[in-house]
């Protein structure tokens, strides 16, 4: 009986965690579940940052294709909805206990419904990683209290023209042990006008930004942290 009452324990704890980029609002318009984004069948984790799947997630949670390419202004804000579930509210967004950064990042694509996403190209945008200090306040839990809503600027100064956007947050309550980070992302397919063009961004791999053992991603959260380094390149800046 007692053996029962813990294995429920366990499988509830399992079932509340994890999360998905579920709906992708620009330029006014909150677009429906999974629409122009790739999204998974399943809300786990992607845990071995040398994998294909660590670019637009797939591989251990097979993601199901859109046919939309959402548009998008240069210079504009776009807003990554967050849920535990595609069917879960705004009070359900990840498990308290996962607490990490969250990022952006895009690619330009010739063909944003096509291109894999995984390989070179990529550019981080924006990145939050242990917010408050004093209080070790994480970006995940801003992202709670925000319900979940992730504002992304697209960058002005980029060119026009089709890319993957690529939001992400990183759970570390196991990150003490290699390979315990749990990586969340999805790729939303964007078409992006108004862009200047006077800046081409510096690029990265995906895999190969990140090493597992990263000081952001190889780390111990339960003890008082004076700072955190995010893992990933430099924000992209016009
Ligand atoms: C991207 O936007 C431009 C400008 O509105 C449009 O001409 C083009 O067809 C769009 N491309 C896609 C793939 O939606
Ligand atoms: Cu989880």
């Amino acid at each position: 009986m007692f053996q029962h009452a813990l294995y429920i324990a366990t499988v509830l704890s399992v079932v509340s965690c994890h999360t998905i980029f579920v709906q992708l609002t620009a330029e006014g318009t909150t677009n429906g579940i999974g629409v122009g984004i790739r999204d998974p069948n399943y809300d786990g984790p992607i845990t071995d940052v040398t994998s294909n799947p660590i670019a637009c997630n797939g591989g251990p949670n097979p993601t199901t294709a859109s046919n939309v390419i959402i548009n998008v202004k240069a210079g504009g804000t776009v807003t990554a909805v967050w849920r535990h579930t595609q069917t879960s509210g705004p009070g359900d967004v990840v498990d308290p206990s996962h607490k990490g950064p969250v990022m952006a990042y895009m690619k330009k694509v010739t063909n944003a419904l096509t291109d894999p996403g995984y390989g070179s190209g990529w550019f981080k945008i924006s990145e939050a990683g242990l917010t408050n200090v004093a209080s070790q306040t994480w970006a995940t839990q801003d992202l709670i209290s925000n319900q979940g809503k992730q504002t992304i600027t697209i960058p002005s100064c980029l060119a026009d023209g089709q890319y993957l956007l690529r939001p992400e947050l990183i759970a570390l309550h196991g990150a003490s042990s290699s390979g315990g980070a749990q990586f969340y992302m999805e790729c939303a397919q964007i078409n992006v006008t108004g862009g200047t063009g006077t800046k081409t961004p510096a690029t990265v791999s995906l895999p190969g930004a990140y090493k597992a053992s990263d000081p952001g991603i190889l780390i111990n959260i339960y003890k008082t942290l004076t700072s955190y380094t995010i893992p990933g390149p430099e924000v992209f800046t016009c």
